[in-house]
Order: structure tokens, then sequence, then C-alpha cells
């Protein structure tokens, strides 16, 4: 086989993923070549509006020109110090996050699973160094149907089978619960509790909504046993529920967020974790660490893309538009809907077991111009950018009650 075969056709581009690449995914064989807002383009010029947006990374809209604008400026300037010299963007990254989300301090990281990781090590620390747990004894309580990524560690505290077969032996020091339960965090609490780890929204697991209530009481009970309560906004924050954190929906304050995805609007891996003094202290130089964590282009990306979600009012767009989405989504009568779950821009249509499967909803979907991905087999999941208009909307509405109705 010669590397001369010319990528141009969608059939093309398959072909060579499919021949050179580890088949670790099974995506919708559309090969997008070119996007912009909520719309994206095949190699072929065919148009698809984008119901997944990277799954919420690109919550500002597909190559936003000030996210973009910001990218190339940097990258002409200086891309990458590494962290051990200083680089004059970073500083001002941090204090812009600070200040939007009342935490004292930042540490940057790039993908969303090392931000976990990172949180996981600042609350182990932490139990160790502040708390006062004996050596090796720290635990943190993680709940059914989780996802926080995919290293081994986190794959090792997951419940789905598949993420974790064929990869232990898995660390220990995780407790996992069924997800909101509060009767089980009650009796699994005790005094080696580092901190209990959980999604606002289950997203992965269908966008799960927990009861109203569910982080507040997780609030107290971490409060009453001296524990950490580390809430994963990766998917969740940054406007996609209608807050700028989905925590928010419940007045509560964790002791540690984690974001990444749309902290960079889809340019670039960036994601952190934040929290106030008492946690992020335990961190001292050479505990931790990245080569590209809060590098100069990172920094400079990621002060664009919060910048856009702040004067673009993506916040208050996502509560309105999703309000709006969700209602007039309970208006198509459908056959196959077992149940509508939605928080501002972000919806997961349950379907009937006997409605043979989200796949082929998604596929007849595509045939209509609008992606969609499906998750656990029978949930159709609803995340487009936040910058839709009701225009669009009206016409993502028109193909799902076409298809929502199919036979
Ligand atoms: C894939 C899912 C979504 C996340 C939360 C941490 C991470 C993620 C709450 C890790 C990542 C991604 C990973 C992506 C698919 C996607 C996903 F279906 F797998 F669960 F969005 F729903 N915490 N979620 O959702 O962040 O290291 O990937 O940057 O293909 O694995 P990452």
């Amino acid at each position: 086989m010669s590397p001369t075969l010319v990528a141009n056709t969608s059939k093309d581009c398959i072909e060579l993923e499919e021949r050179y690449g580890a088949h670790n995914y099974h995506p919708l064989d559309v090969v997008v070549s070119r996007a912009e807002g909520v719309w994206v383009w095949d190699a072929e010029g065919n148009r698809y509006m984008d119901f997944l947006a990277a799954y919420s990374a690109v919550n500002q809209g597909h190559c936003h020109p000030r996210i973009l604008a910001a990218l190339v400026d940097q990258a002409k300037k200086v891309a990458l110090t590494s962290r051990a010299f200083r680089n004059d963007q970073l500083g001002r990254f941090y204090e812009q996050l600070s200040s939007l989300s009342g935490f004292d301090k930042v540490l940057p990281m790039n993908t969303g699973a090392e931000a976990v990781e990172t949180a996981i090590k600042a609350a182990r620390k932490w139990a160790y160094k502040v708390k006062g747990v004996a050596k090796d004894q720290a635990k943190i309580l993680v709940f059914t149907n989780n996802f926080h990524g995919r290293t081994t560690t986190i794959v090792g505290f997951s419940s789905e089978e598949q993420y974790r077969d064929g990869f232990g032996p898995f660390t220990p020091g995780f407790v996992l619960l069924p997800y909101d339960d509060i009767a089980a965090v009650e009796a699994a609490m005790d005094d080696n509790v580092a901190a209990i780890l959980v999604e606002p929204i289950q997203g992965e697991g269908g966008i799960l909504i927990p009861q109203h209530g569910y982080l507040k009481r997780l609030r107290e009970i971490t409060e009453q046993h001296n524990a950490l309560l580390i809430i994963d906004e990766i998917q969740s924050g940054l406007g996609r529920t209608g807050k700028l954190f989905a925590y928010q929906h419940e007045d509560v304050r964790p002791d540690i967020v984690i974001i990444g995805k749309a902290l960079s609007g889809g340019f670039y891996p960036v994601s952190a974790i934040l929290a106030d003094d008492e946690v992020m202290g335990v961190f001292h130089p050479g505990d931790h660490g990245s080569t590209y964590g809060g590098n100069p282009i990172a920094a400079a990306v990621a002060r664009a893309a919060l910048d856009v979600i702040i004067d673009e009012k993506l916040v208050e767009r996502s509560a309105e538009l999703g309000a709006y989405f969700l209602d007039e989504l309970r208006k198509i009568p459908s056959p196959h809907v077992h149940e509508l779950r939605g928080r501002g821009l972000w919806i997961g249509i349950e379907l009937k077991p006997e409605a043979g499967g989200a796949r082929r909803f998604c596929e007849a979907l595509m045939a209509k111009g609008m992606l969609c991905k499906e998750t656990h087999d029978h949930v159709i999941r609803i995340a487009p950018p936040l910058t839709i208009d009701r225009e669009q909307i009206d016409w993502a509405l028109e193909r799902l009650a076409a298809v929502l109705q199919m036979r």
C-alpha cells in the first residue's frame, strides 16, 4: 500500500483513518472539513448544523473570530516557554478566571482528564497535610455512571465495564456510590474521606439531572465531615446549563471546580482547577506540573474564550433558548420518547427501549443535516453551540419532529 492516496473525498478520508488509525471510536461517517458558528461542512460541501459542539468544547461556536485572532496573535509572539520560565499571558488569565469564578487560585492543565487528576492530587494532599488523614488512607467518593476521563486512575473508578475492561490493576482509594442517593453518601462518610467528586449533571450518563437539593446536601455533608466537595464542570460549566457553572443552580460553593472544554472554545486543549488558598496551598514547587499547562497560547486563547462567553451573553442565551427548545420539544407528539430532560441548551431525549436505539435516530437526523450523538444507547443528546439563535432552533425542531415521528 502506498501512502499516495489523496485524501480529498470523504470516502478517501475515512479509508485513511480506518487503515492507519487505532479503532477506538465509531464516529458517524461525516468528514468535517470546515466549520463556522453552528454550521459544519463536509468534504463535499454538504452543510450540517452541529448539535454536539464537540461535547460542549465549542460553546462559543466554531472558529469564533475573536478567539481565532487571539490564537494567531499569540502564536506569532511566543507559543511555549514551559513553566521553567514565566510568560506574560498567564497572570492575566489567572486574574480573569479568579475574578469570574470567585476562587482565589487557578492551576492550569491541558485536557479534562489531567485536570481531574490534578483535583484528585489536591484533595489527597489536602487530606494528609491539612485534615490529618493517616498515610495512604484517603478516600474519594464517586458515583455510578460517572464520566471524568480516560486515564488509568479515572477509568479505575468508572462503573462502565467497557471503560475498565483490560486496563487494570487500578488505583485504590475510590468508593463508588449510587448517583443522586444522599443516604448512600451519609453511610459512606468517615474520617478518611478526603473528598466527594461529582458531576452536577451526568453528561455521558445520559444528561441525568439529580433531584433539586442534591448538591446542597453534598455540600452540607462534606462540611459536617471536613471533606472537600469537588465538582466536575468540564462539560456542564461555562454556560452550557444556563448558569456559568451548573452548581449555581443550587447556590452551593464547592472547594474545587474542574473546568476544560469550552475554556478554549475548541481551539486548544485548556483545562484548570479552581480553589481557594487553603486547598491550592498544598501544592509546592515540584509537586505537580505539565509541559504545556499554562502556556502562552493556552492563556491567550482562554482569555478570549471567556470574554466571548461574557460579552455575547452566552450564559443568558443558554438559559432562555434552552427553555424555549425544551418547551417546543415537549409539543412534538412521538411514540418513541420516554422522557425529555434538560438544563439550558443541554437536552437529553431518552427513547423507549423498543424505539430501536438512539443511533438510528442520529443517523436519520444526519441525513436531514443535523449532527447529534447518542449516549448510552437510548439517549439523543442535544448540545448546540450557545450562539445558536431561535430561527436555527426552529429549523432543528422541524427535523427533530420528522425523525421522532418516524416508524
Ligand atoms: C471521549 C463522553 C462527553 C467529561 C467530564 C471529564 C472529561 C469529560 C464531565 C474528560 C470528557 C468527553 C470525552 C470524549 C467524549 C466526551 C463525553 F461521552 F465520553 F462522556 F462529553 F459526554 N469530565 N468528556 O465529560 O475530559 O480528558 O476528554 O478533555 O471521546 O472520551 P478530556
